[in-house]
């Protein structure tokens, strides 16, 4: 059987450890120690050994996740398993809260600069990045014939691409969606006049 990229997991009496095999690379195993009294799951510390026997000093300490989580759920740091949809939805789903943490709608990188339009999606000499501007009439408040006015309430929808941006966390529900001032202020903005 091919074990390559794969891991096994022991438990012993004192303390469980975790072999991980890289044989696709190489024979070289790398030995992983966790010495909390319940079973591992969720993100536990772990000591990484080079070698099963434990009596050195770990190469290094890290955190590691074991979980039963399938594609469609969200890991919640103590190991339970929840709905992705309530990953930031507001509501505290995992019983460690842990859903509801470092939820970020908008990834926005070092080196984004909020005064310089997005790219446009084809390049060439003389293109533009393209803004589409919508209004939906809700109804017509008034008009004065004499003076050519009329006074209108409207929806106005500008929607453009910025491929600068990353978002994460979103839900169906296009409400949980808004970006907040604080986000609004970090990009760049079509200047509607
Ligand atoms: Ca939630």
């Amino acid at each position: 059987m091919d074990d390559a990229g794969k891991f096994k997991i022991f438990f012993c009496e004192k303390y469980c450890y975790m072999s991980l095999n890289f044989q696709l690379y190489s024979n070289t195993s790398i030995y992983a120690l966790y010495n909390g009294t319940e079973f591992p799951f969720g993100t536990q510390p772990w000591k990484i050994f080079n070698e099963p026997c434990y009596e050195e000093e770990p190469v290094k300490l890290i955190d590691l996740n074991i979980n039963a989580c399938n594609r469609s759920e969200f890991n919640c740091i103590d190991g339970t398993c929840v709905h992705i949809d309530q990953r930031c939805d507001g509501r505290v789903d995992c019983p460690d809260k842990t859903d509801e943490i470092d939820c970020k709608i908008l990834s926005v990188d070092k080196s984004y600069l909020p005064t310089v339009p997005p790219p446009p999606l084809q390049s060439g000499r003389g293109q533009r990045s393209s803004v589409s501007i919508g209004i939906n009439i809700l109804s017509i408040l008034d008009i004065v014939e004499v003076e050519n006015i009329f006074t209108l309430q409207f929806d106005l929808t500008i929607s453009w691409f910025d491929g600068r941006l990353t978002m994460t966390d979103l839900h169906w529900d296009t409400n949980l969606n808004s970006l907040s001032a604080k986000y609004l202020e970090k990009i760049w903005l079509p200047q509607v006049c």
